[in-house]
C-alpha cells in the first residue's frame, strides 16, 4: 500500500493529519496560526524547518514542536502526513522534488516558481510520485470571493460578459517583503497571479492576453503595475489590474474590488466587503462578514483570512483524497496567464497562453 493510500486511510479513521511546514518567515507566521486554528478539524503541526536556524528555533519554540534547519532531516525523523512550504520561489522546486521523492503530499506557496520550466519539473516530480501536490493560491479562498462564485454559479446574473479585478494600493509591500524591490518579474508575479487566477475562477480559461506594464516607483527593479486584458473562452473580456503606487485614499490593501456583469445582471464587490448584487432588474446589498482571529494584524486581515479557508480547504481535500482545487496541475493555467501577459507587455501583440491539460 502507498504511503498516501496509507495516510489517507488513517485521515478516514480520525487519526489527525500530522503537518510539517518548511521556511519560517514573514507570510509562514499566518499559516502557522492558521494550522493552530485547525488543529480541532484533523491538522496538527508536528515539526517546522528553516535554514536560518534562529528562525526555525523561535518557531518551534513557540509551538512546541521539533524545529529543523535541514528539510531532508525533518521528513526523516518526523515523516509528515504533509508538508507545507512557505519559503520564497527559488526554493519551492527543490523542496518540491524533495518531499515528493519522500512520497508525502505538500502544498507550495505562490509563485510556484521563477519560471515555466520549474513550474514543469514540480508538476512532474509530484504527477510521478502520486503525492497530494497543491499551489498556496489563496485569494480565491476569501469567503469573499466564496460568495461571488456561489452567485455566479447559481444563476443570479446569467452569463458572465465581463469582469474588472482590481488590486490597486499604495501600502508599503516592500517593508516586510523587501525582496520585492529586486525581483526581475514584479506585480504581476507578486500579485497580478493571484487576480489572473480570480479570472480564471470566474470567467473560465483564457484565448488570449493583451498587457501593458509601468515601473512607476524608480526603488523597484521591474514592474509595479499593471493593466491586463483577456478573452476568456466564454467569450468575455476581464480587466485584471495591480499597482503598489496607486496614491487614492482610503488605501483598499489588501482588499481586491470586483465588478462582473452578467447579461442579467452584475456583482459589484466594494471595499469591506461590501456586495452589491443585481439581478434581473432587483439591487440587493450583503456585506460579507470575516471571522474575527485573534491574531490577525488589522493591516493583512483579508489576506490572513484568506490563509485560514484555504488551509481549511487544503486539509479537507488532502484528508478525504481529493485533489485541492488549486492543485499545481491548475495552477500551471493561472502561471500561464503570468508568462503570457509579460510577454504581451514585451511585444505589444495578443499572446495565446500555454494551456496545462493534466493526464
Ligand atoms: P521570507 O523570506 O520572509 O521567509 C521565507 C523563509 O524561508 C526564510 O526564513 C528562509 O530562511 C526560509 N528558507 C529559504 N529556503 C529554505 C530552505 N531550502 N529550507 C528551509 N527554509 C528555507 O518570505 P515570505 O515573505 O514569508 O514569503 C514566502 C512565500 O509566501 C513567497 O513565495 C511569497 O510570494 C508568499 N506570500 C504569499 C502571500 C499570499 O499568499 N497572499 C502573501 C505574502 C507572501
Ligand atoms: O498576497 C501576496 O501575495 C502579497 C501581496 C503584497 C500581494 O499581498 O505578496
Amino acid at each position: 500500500m502507498s504511503s498516501s493510500t496509507a495516510i489517507a486511510n488513517a485521515n478516514k479513521s480520525g487519526a489527525p493529519t500530522r503537518i510539517g511546514l518548511i521556511g519560517c518567515g514573514f507570510y509562514a507566521q499566518n499559516h502557522l496560526n492558521a494550522w493552530d486554528d485547525l488543529k480541532h478539524e484533523g491538522g496538527v503541526l508536528v515539526a517546522v524547518c528553516d535554514s536560518d536556524q534562529g528562525r526555525a528555533q523561535a518557531a518551534g519554540d513557540a509551538r512546541g514542536v521539533p524545529w529543523f534547519s535541514d528539510a531532508e532531516k525533518m521528513l526523516s525523523a518526523l515523516q509528515p502526513d504533509l508538508v507545507d512550504i512557505v519559503t520564497q520561489m527559488n526554493a519551492h522546486r527543490s523542496l518540491v522534488e524533495l518531499v515528493a521523492r519522500h512520497g508525502i503530499g505538500l502544498i507550495v506557496q505562490k509563485p510556484l516558481a521563477p519560471n515555466w520550466e520549474d513550474c514543469l519539473a514540480m508538476a512532474a516530480a509530484t504527477a510521478r510520485a502520486k503525492v497530494f501536490a497543491a499551489v498556496h493560491e489563496n485569494f480565491r479562498y476569501q469567503p469573499q470571493m466564496t460568495r461571488m462564485k456561489e452567485l455566479i454559479d447559481t444563476n443570479t446574473i446569467g452569463k458572465a460578459t465581463f469582469a474588472r479585478i482590481s488590486f490597486r494600493i499604495g501600502f508599503d509591500v516592500y517593508a516586510s517583503q523587501p525582496y520585492l524591490l529586486t525581483e526581475p518579474r514584479g506585480a504581476i508575479l507578486d500579485v497580478g497571479i493571484h487576480l489572473l487566477d480570480l479570472a480564471r475562477f470566474f470567467c473560465g480559461e483564457v484565448v488570449h492576453v493583451l498587457a501593458e506594464t509601468q515601473r512607476r516607483n524608480p526603488r523597484v527593479a521591474a514592474e509595479d503595475t499593471a493593466t491586463i486584458l483577456l478573452r476568456h473562452e466564454s467569450t468575455a473580456v476581464t480587466v485584471v489590474e495591480c499597482t503598489y503606487e496607486s496614491r487614492r485614499l482610503p488605501d483598499t490593501f489588501p482588499e481586491t474590488l470586483i465588478e462582473i456583469e452578467g447579461d442579467e445582471g452584475a456583482i459589484h464587490l466594494h471595499a469591506g466587503n461590501r456586495l452589491v448584487i443585481t439581478s434581473r432588474g432587483a439591487m440587493t446589498e450583503e456585506t460579507v462578514e470575516l471571522p474575527s482571529l485573534d491574531w490577525a494584524d488589522p493591516r493583512w486581515r483579508a489576506s490572513q483570512v484568506a490563509v485560514l479557508e484555504t488551509n481549511r480547504h487544503l486539509l479537507r481535500s488532502f484528508r478525504t483524497s481529493r485533489p485541492a482545487d488549486t492543485s499545481i496541475a491548475d495552477n500551471l493555467n493561472t502561471y500561464a496567464l503570468v508568462d503570457a501577459s509579460y510577454l504581451a507587455a514585451e511585444r505589444g501583440v495578443a499572446v495565446v497562453p500555454k494551456r496545462w491539460v493534466e493526464g
